[in-house]
């Protein structure tokens, strides 16, 4: 089980038959699989685990195949001029991404009653997002790595100056993809490119990215990570939710909810990022393992040990369920994909 691509790609036609006859308007007419998909974490052991009769596993293959059509089809295709920067561009969009961000946007939709179609810019300007912050983070100015998503990063095949490049489009492309979302009567598009802004921003996903390495071997107290994490990790995945919720007209008690599921739902994810750098090998992460220690980041294992960690990711995840009770049941894709996250390898 390896969440790079190279190794763990599912060929797409694979899994045709699937998307075929998923019901959503968005995907079911034209399935044209555009890349490999990496759905890294299918293992017998994964595949079993399913909360209230859904599969998560399966929500993950269909939505991914989804966003990856709809993404290619909002860029700029690999031939457009200058060639460099798209190739690069799509070079990390298609390199295997797990595409948490966009299920979550596409399973908050459906918790709100609505479509995919509707949450699909939303969805594609999250993983524009994510993979721009991706590039950026891999940079020899940041934390200088040569994998990412089981291929040599950006920067190792384009260089230095396409790599800021792309990320800095991909960056602008999120815009220009959610500026064609449609809106509803209680989000006009200044509130979704303002979702999008805040999450993206210097006191959200940048300042938990500054704080980071503002820290790097510093003693960090737990209040002092809860607050990289939020902005780091939890901010866009919450930005998801709340954008799926919004091209579904949600109530702003469904808001509310969204917002809080996320909150939590990303600082487990981070906790659980920490323990697999530790836990497992490059090869399972499609990214060189046991960085943080090497940079000597504050994680939660290096403050209160894994056990005690999986104890708080647990906590967490326990407290993001508690959060759906305005969806009264009828939010099992983001309790399945909680629990799915919670309980990840790669
Ligand atoms: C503006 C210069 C500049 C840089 C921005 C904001 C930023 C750089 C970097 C933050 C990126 C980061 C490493 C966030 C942590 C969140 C996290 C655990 C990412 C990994 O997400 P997965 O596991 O990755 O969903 P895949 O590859 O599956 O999409």
């Amino acid at each position: 089980m390896i969440c790079g691509s190279t190794s763990t790609t599912i060929q797409t036609g694979v899994l045709r038959s699937r998307v075929e006859s998923q019901k959503n308007r968005a995907c079911s007419n034209e399935v044209v699989f555009l890349t490999t998909l990496s759905v890294s974490a299918i293992s017998a052991k994964n595949i079993s685990r399913i909360t209230h009769g859904f599969d998560p596993i399966e929500f993950l293959e269909r939505s991914s195949a989804c966003v990856n059509r709809a993404l290619s089809e909002f860029l700029p295709k690999a031939q457009v001029k200058p060639r460099t920067i798209h190739k690069a561009m799509r070079y990390s969009l298609f390199a295997g991404g797990k595409r948490i961000r966009p299920a979550l946007c596409l399973a908050a939709a459906e918790a709100c009653k609505g479509t995919w179609e509707l949450a699909l810019p939303g969805a594609c300007a999250v993983e524009c997002i994510h993979t721009y912050s991706l590039i950026h983070d891999d940079l020899p100015a940041m934390d200088n790595d040569d994998f990412r998503r089981g291929k040599p990063t950006n920067h190792k095949v384009f260089g230095e100056s396409i790599a800021v490049l792309a990320g800095d489009a991909l960056l602008t492309q999120a815009f220009e993809v959610l500026a064609q979302a449609k809106t509803t009567s209680r989000y006009n598009m200044s509130m979704l490119v303002l979702e999008l802004a805040k999450v993206a921003g210097s006191q959200q996903l940048i300042a938990g990215q500054v704080s980071d390495i503002e820290n790097e071997g510093k003693k960090v107290s737990l209040s002092e990570l809860r607050f990289i994490h939020e902005r780091k990790t939890s901010a866009l995945l919450c930005g998801s939710l709340r954008l799926g919720g919004m091209s579904a007209n949600c109530s702003p008690e469904h808001l509310k909810a969204l917002s809080d599921f996320g909150h939590n739902v990303g600082l487990a994810f981070q906790v659980i990022d920490d323990i697999l750098d530790i836990t497992q090998s490059s090869e399972q992460l499609g990214k060189t393992a046991g960085k943080d220690e090497a940079s000597q980041k504050a994680t939660y294992p290096s403050i209160v040990g894994i056990n005690k960690s999986r104890q708080i990711a647990k906590k967490l995840t326990s407290k993001a369920f508690s959060a759906l009770k305005p969806f009264k049941g009828n939010a099992v894709a983001l309790e399945s994909l909680g629990d799915y996250l919670l309980n990840r390898e790669c």
